[in-house]
């Protein structure tokens, strides 16, 4: 362990400092887990429980609930599927708080701190806003996990998320949205995939599907993503990297080496091995992929969290925003590009498109998605159609970055686990934790 490694805690002495930020359920609980739920009642949480194994349950409390329905029981009820905008639910800026980590060794004296606690004051409109857009992110993927199922289509899955994501988060220009597009990738790709237009891809019950997601506040963003299987095979393998992500956010702190965050996790995933057709496979870390902090409207802050230990001596610090993401596969360990791309983001570079085509997209592009990764779908449905020779344009002359999906060799599975966390002045908030993963 590292010396600035960190340790959860009920909530905190400075949470209560912050009068305007209601104090909620959702920071209880052991060193992983804890409970978000906003109604206290639930199925489909029950469902989510079982499929990866995780999460302690409550037993149902309500007899029956239709659809569309509230689900009641609690606190402000949330509809199925959701319709209800989060800022409804949470009156006042009373979204809840994120797991509370308090920082331990070195950087024990923050929790307390008075100079600390006014730091943390100076940040509370953007905690208000990433409190918002997890509380989007949670709801968002409890739906989602219910209606996956064998048998769904990818583009359906997809709507489904955006669209709620839309409603819940009040989407409004650059106020409020959508933070990424939705990656969908099935079993030997791990990331990045999402259907294009026309693309119709089925379910099936053996697959390994990756669902990650963003929402945004005022360029506030929350990147989190799970797994889902139907087939208990898998158990080991989703194990083994849902136990990776955590020991990474845990590992992380103040000061933290990054090099340090990734030599935690390749040992904590590397400790499992899965038995598929008889064989029995290590699960090892995908290398070149990685997390990543986030800057305002900017998904890549320009900090990579390895999830092999690579030796690099950069440190986390004070204030950051950070996606801790790992991911497990039984193939070779590395990805590479292949198939068709779907998502994209503008390059902040002055370069002016040649293309006459090409020049008017780059404005649409600009005006509706600023510098935060978009998909070929957000462009559609702009309105914009053969726009694809302008796109490869910018592209090309690096305008525009392409971002293919990444596999691992056909046949493998992987899997991933991915969570943001702020590394506050008095303590660490894994801000889009909830009862699920
Ligand atoms: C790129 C394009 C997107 C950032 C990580 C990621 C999904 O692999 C430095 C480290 C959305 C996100 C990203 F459309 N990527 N998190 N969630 N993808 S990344 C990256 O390109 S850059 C990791
Ligand atoms: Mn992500
Ligand atoms: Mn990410």
């Amino acid at each position: 362990m590292t010396a600035a490694a960190t340790a959860a805690t009920e909530n905190s002495v400075p949470e209560k400092e912050l009068a305007s930020l209601a104090v909620s359920e959702s920071a209880k609980g052991d060193n992983t887990e804890n409970d978000n739920d906003v109604d206290g009642s639930d199925a489909e949480a029950e469902a989510a429980a079982g499929a990866d194994g995780s999460g302690q349950k409550k037993k149902k409390k309500n007899k029956k609930k239709k659809k569309g329905k509230k689900t009641g029981g609690g606190a402000a009820a949330q509809t199925t599927p959701p319709t209800i905008p989060v800022s409804q639910l949470f009156p006042n800026n009373s979204y809840p708080e994120g797991q509370i980590c308090e920082y331990t060794d070195d950087n024990m004296y923050r929790t307390t701190s008075e100079e600390m606690r006014a730091r943390d004051r100076v940040n509370e409109q953007q905690l208000i806003d990433l409190r918002r857009a997890a509380e989007v992110h949670r709801q968002v993927r409890k739906h989602a996990r219910s209606m996956i199922k064998p048998g769904v289509d990818l583009a359906d899955v997809a709507e489904m998320i955006e669209n709620g994501t839309r409603t819940l988060v009040e989407a409004d220009g650059f106020k409020a949205g959508i933070g990424f597009p939705t990656g969908l990738s099935i079993n030997h790709c791990a990331a990045h995939y999402t259907p294009n237009a026309g693309d119709h891809v089925i379910v099936k019950k053996d697959d390994v599907l990756k669902v990650d997601f963003g929402v945004h506040v005022n360029g506030n963003i929350i990147d989190s993503a799970f797994t889902l299987a139907w087939n208990d095979r898998y158990n080991p393998l989703l194990d083994a990297v849902r136990d990776a992500t955590n020991t990474g956010i845990r590992e992380a702190g103040i000061d933290v080496r990054l090099g340090d965050i990734g030599a935690a996790i390749q040992e904590v995933m590397e400790s499992y091995e899965i038995v598929l057709d008889g064989k029995t496979i290590p699960i090892r870390p995908l290398r070149n992929l990685c997390g990543h902090n986030i800057g305002s409207y900017l998904i890549h802050g320009g900090k990579s969290v390895p999830i092999v230990n690579n030796g690099d001596q950069t440190r986390m610090e004070e204030g950051e925003l950070f996606a801790i993401e790992t991911f497990g596969t039984t193939g070779n360990g590395l990805v590479h590009e292949e198939g068709i791309c779907s998502h994209y983001s503008r390059n902040e570079t002055n370069e002016q498109p040649r293309l006459q085509s090409a020049k008017k997209l780059l404005t649409t592009l600009k005006k509706n998605f600023g510098t935060l990764p978009f998909c070929r779908r957000y462009v559609d449905r702009l309105g914009e159609s053969h726009y694809y020779l302008g796109l490869k344009h910018l592209v090309d002359q690096g305008i525009v970055n392409a971002y293919p999906p990444l596999c691992d060799v056909e046949g493998s599975y992987t899997a991933q686990f991915e969570h943001t966390f702020i590394l506050r002045p008095t303590v660490k908030e894994v801000l889009s934790r909830g009862d699920d993963y």
